[in-house]
């Protein structure tokens, strides 16, 4: 989840330095710099590269920009003459500083803290490029995807294409592990989970793995609940992302003994501090144990959060890792 923002000072200060959240996600030296910042405070296992799942539409030739205050603003993709102007052939040209920015932090970081790539997966993508932005509803995104299902699946094709190129690229940079930001699966319609979510995510995890075999993908499909055996199953992720609707019992009754998973601290545990997040972090901790886990938020860090509230979960952790 993320590190890196605008909690911390010191990425607020390099941040205000750029022309734009775009402009600092294509500059290299800065991106590495915002990267490192969280590893050097709170020494976690992994760094997350800084960048975001909203490339890829830029790369491809989408209209991407980030508005302050407001968030992502896409010029829509409406019609099949939106399609075809869209080109994944692109990806990787676009997106060079990103595979640079994966460069300088694996040469900064020590040996012992991995480095984890990213992108968005092509449903919740797909909603800010049909939606032209965020959605509370996915009415529009939607309805256009079932009133257009060819077009739609054009759409996720495309997205498949650029997606697994610019992963494959990420680890030939130097990253040793991918997740696939899923953040808005819950809103799919449950006819059309496999043909959205399921499908699409299976090609791109099966396009890296024949590129690299050893790199484990991590998928984050958030809100899915009980489609979670299935959604590992039927993409072929080697470690699942969970939000924080189950419980550290019921992921370990119901999916650890499917794949090792990733989660699920709510953030909001965080932002509060105090005793109360120290007894859910325990919780999460020792009700995950039996099996293999990762420690990590639920979803991303609010930008309200104090850092030290984060120190102090990094203390935690340590401190019961060392004792266990
Ligand atoms: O101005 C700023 O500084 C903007 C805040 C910000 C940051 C720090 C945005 C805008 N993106 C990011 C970076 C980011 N995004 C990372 C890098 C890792 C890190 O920060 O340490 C990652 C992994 C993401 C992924 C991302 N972007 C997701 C999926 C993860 C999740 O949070 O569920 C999504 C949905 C986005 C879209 C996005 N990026 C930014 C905004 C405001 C939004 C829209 C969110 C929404 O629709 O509610």
């Amino acid at each position: 989840m993320r590190q890196a923002g605008r909690y911390l000072p010191e990425y607020r200060e390099v941040r205000a330095k750029a022309d734009g959240f775009l402009d600092l996600c294509y500059t290299p030296d800065r991106a590495a710099r915002v990267t490192l910042q969280p590893i050097e405070r709170f020494r976690p296992d992994a760094a997350i590269l800084f960048s975001d799942i909203l490339v890829v539409p830029h790369a491809i030739g989408q209209n991407v920009g980030f508005v302050e205050g407001k968030g992502p603003v896409l010029e829509p993709v409406q019609s099949a003459r939106d399609l075809a102007a869209l080109d994944p052939g692109r990806t990787l040209d676009h997106l060079a500083p990103v595979f640079e920015t994966v460069r300088l932090v694996r040469a900064e970081l020590p040996e012992d803290v991995a480095l984890i790539g990213f992108s968005g997966a092509p449903w919740t993508v797909a909603t800010y490029m049909i939606e032209g932005g965020s959605t509370r509803d996915f009415n529009t995104v939607k309805s256009w995807a079932i009133s257009h299902r060819s077009e739609f699946s054009i759409l996720l094709d495309l997205l498949v294409e650029s997606t697994s190129a610019y992963l494959i690229a990420q680890v030939e940079a130097g990253a040793q592990a991918l997740q696939l930001f899923d953040t808005w699966a819950s809103a799919v319609p449950a006819a059309d989970f496999d043909n959205w979510v399921c499908g699409p995510t299976a090609r791109i995890v099966a396009a890296v793995k024949a590129k690299a075999p050893d790199t484990p993908i991590i998928g984050f499909a958030r809100g899915i609940g009980p489609r979670l055996p299935d959604y590992i199953r039927q993409t072929g992720i080697d470690a699942v992302g969970l939000d924080s609707s189950i419980s550290p019992a019921e992921a370990a009754r119901d999916i650890q003994p499917i794949c090792p998973v990733q989660g699920n601290f709510d953030p909001a545990y965080l932002l509060a501090g105090g005793l109360e997040m120290e007894d859910a972090a325990l919780e999460v901790l020792e009700g995950l144990k039996g099996g293999p886990f990762v420690f990590n938020l639920a979803h991303g860090i609010n930008k309200e959060t104090p850092p030290a509230h984060v120190e102090r979960l990094a203390e935690i952790i340590h401190n019961w890792r060392a004792s266990a």
